[in-house]
Formats: C-alpha cells, sequence, structure tokens
C-alpha cells in the first residue's frame, strides 16, 4: 500500500485528492492548518486519514511531524492559494508559499525514497506577450502578480533540492480547477451560489458578474487530483507539467453554461468594483507533455462539472452571501 501525505489536506483540492487516493488504496495522512479546518473535511474521509496540525510556516513544527513518518509521496497543496489575497499579503504569501515549501524540502529531503510533487500555478507565466496560444512548459516564466512570484520561487527552491540533494520532485502548473467544495472567492463557486440564491427566491433574479472577457482554462478538480496521482505514482525522475483542459474559454461562457443550466430566469449585472487589478486576461495551456508521459487527459466536460457545482450548492442548507 503506498503511503502518500497531503499538505492542505482541509482546503478545496486537498479533500478531492485524499478521497481519491483513499478509493485507489493509499494510506493518507496529511497537514491541516488551523482547528477550524477540521469539519471542512468530511466525516467519511476523515476516519481514514491521520491527521497533523501544522503551520508550515513553523520549520520546527514541520520537521517535527515528518521525524517519525515514512512516505511515498508527498503531496504539497498547502498555501495562500488566492491571488487577490497574495497581493493584498505579499508577506504572508511568500511565507506560506515560499518559505513554507522551503520548510517541506528540507523535512522530506531526509527520508530515503520519497517524492515531493509541489503544486505550482500557470500563474508562473504571468502576462506574456505571446498572443492567445497555449502555454507550454517551455515558455518562460514571468509571473506579474505576487501570488504568481511566490510560487515561480518555490518551483527553483524546488529544483533546487533535486539538485543539491536528489530529491525526486514532480511540480505541477494547474490552470483554472474548479468543483464541489471551491470558496466562493473563485468565479464559478461565485455564480453558482448566487444562481442557488435566485432559483430559492431568496435574492432577485439577477447576477452579479466581474469582467466577463478574461480567458481562462478551467478544468475539473477531479481531473486533476487525477492527474497529480498518475504521474506521482509513475513518474520516477523529475519533471515539469501543465495540468489543464487545453481549451480557454470566457468566463461569459462559463456563465452563459451554468445559466443554461440554472432552474430560473436570470439577468446579468456587470459589477466594475469586481474588476480585479492587475489581473491576466488569458491562460490557456498545453497539456500534451503530461499526456505523452503519462496518457493523463481531461475526461470531465464543463457541463458535467457546472451541474455538480450547482448540485453541491442546492444541497447547503445556508447559501449565506
Ligand atoms: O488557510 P487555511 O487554514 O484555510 O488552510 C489552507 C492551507 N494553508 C496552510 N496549511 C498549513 N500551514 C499554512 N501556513 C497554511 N496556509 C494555508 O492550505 C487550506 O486548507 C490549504 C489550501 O487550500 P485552498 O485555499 O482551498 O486551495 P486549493 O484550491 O485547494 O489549492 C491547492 C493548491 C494551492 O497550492 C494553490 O495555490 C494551487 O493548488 O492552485
Amino acid at each position: 500500500m503506498k503511503k502518500a501525505f497531503i499538505t492542505g489536506i482541509a482546503g478545496f483540492v486537498g479533500q478531492h485528492l485524499a478521497r481519491l487516493l483513499l478509493d485507489t488504496g493509499h494510506t493518507v495522512s496529511g497537514i491541516y492548518c488551523m482547528d477550524s479546518d477540521l469539519p471542512a473535511i468530511e466525516p467519511e474521509i476523515r476516519k481514514n486519514l491521520t491527521l497533523y496540525q501544522c503551520d508550515i510556516t513553523d520549520k520546527q513544527a514541520v520537521a517535527g511531524v515528518f521525524s517519525n513518518i515514512n512516505v511515498d509521496v508527498v503531496y504539497h497543496l498547502a498555501a495562500v492559494s488566492h491571488v487577490p489575497f497574495a497581493e493584498h499579503n505579499p508577506a504572508r504569501a511568500f511565507d506560506v508559499n515560499t518559505m513554507g515549501t522551503w520548510n517541506l524540502l528540507d523535512a522530506v529531503k531526509d527520508i530515503p525514497h520519497s517524492k515531493f510533487v509541489l503544486i505550482s500555478s500557470c500563474e508562473v507565466y504571468g502576462r506574456q506577450s505571446c498572443g492567445r496560444r497555449l502555454f507550454t512548459e517551455s515558455d518562460p516564466v514571468l509571473p506579474s502578480n505576487v501570488y504568481g512570484v511566490t510560487k515561480a520561487s518555490a518551483e527553483m527552491l524546488c529544483n533546487s533540492y533535486a539538485h543539491r540533494y536528489g530529491l525526486r520532485t514532480i511540480i505541477f502548473r494547474p490552470f483554472n480547477h474548479i468543483g464541489a467544495g471551491q470558496a466562493c472567492t473563485f468565479v464559478a463557486s461565485d455564480f453558482a451560489r448566487q444562481i442557488v440564491r435566485i432559483e430559492r427566491g431568496d435574492v432577485a433574479p439577477e447576477i452579479t458578474v466581474g469582467n466577463l472577457d478574461v480567458m481562462r482554462d478551467f478544468s475539473d478538480v477531479r481531473d486533476v487530483v487525477s492527474a497529480y496521482i498518475i504521474a506521482g505514482e509513475t513518474i520516477s525522475d523529475n519533471g515539469l507539467f501543465n495540468v489543464c483542459s487545453g481549451n480557454p474559454i470566457t468566463i461569459r461562457t462559463l456563465l452563459d453554461t451554468l445559466l443554461s443550466i440554472a432552474n430560473a430566469d436570470i439577468s446579468i449585472k456587470v459589477d466594475t468594483e469586481k474588476f480585479r487589478k492587475n489581473d491576466n486576461d488569458y491562460f490557456g495551456g498545453s497539456y500534451k507533455k503530461l499526456f505523452d508521459r503519462t496518457g493523463w487527459k481531461p475526461v470531465i466536460p464543463l457541463e458535467k462539472t457546472l451541474t455538480d457545482i450547482l448540485n453541491y450548492w442546492r444541497k447547503q442548507s445556508y447559501v449565506k452571501y
């Protein structure tokens, strides 16, 4: 039985990853940050996990967690994951995303035969004048916001540990991924939650949106975590891979698709206050390298993903604003 370890296990992706790892016969342990994170993990999953409370910015605490355990693969998801939050809290973003990664690398490098899977981000590509072609892993790293810089520097640390200590590392650059359980600070959840409030008659049938013209490359989180596991299991040397759909769409298309499956007639109100400053207007990626190496490709259609997100919100008894 393979032993997997997840940092950020109580987060959106961490929970999906834990579920799939358990379903595929792994033992799973992981780090969560706050007491308030624990109830976020479904009891059915939680009872099968070994959990450690640890702030990854605390080097000694991280070393303590790994001093007595044996793991095959560490999936490092814990992060300040929200781009605007990182922009407004750069010191915290660097502390968690960069220094936290360093603390983990330092602890994991001494575990024999372990593999370190860093979840970076497409934001490392930044706002490049590449036209609207798909980013590949050989494109330059030119982050244009704080979050992208924190992830780029985490990647560099990862590479340096691979070279200096022979640590096996895989770096993923996921593009936007969406699914049930994602926070409402992310666009698909925000729209779905508003739609469900309208369906319930809680608010007027008008959805408030930001910039609908930016393009993003959306994948279902369940496809994304399956990529992490396939690569974590099968790739034995170091690697760097995009994870994406290869099919960037505008936020308008995402919204139109959601509205087409909603149970209400809804009008759209654009609120320019919701436009992000310093936002990249285009992200589209190629997953060819990962496909060539592992055979992975996304399989869940966008309509299915969005239906599942809507159904998730419909099941919540109280959809607060
Ligand atoms: O901040 P919390 O208490 O919600 O916990 C988050 C956790 N985390 C930490 N864990 C340990 N020590 C820290 N200093 C620390 N700071 C944050 O990481 C949360 O449970 C988790 C991240 O989960 P989400 O914010 O839901 O992100 P998501 O969407 O699961 O993204 C996973 C990865 C991240 O590396 C993103 O940057 C990347 O995928 O796109």
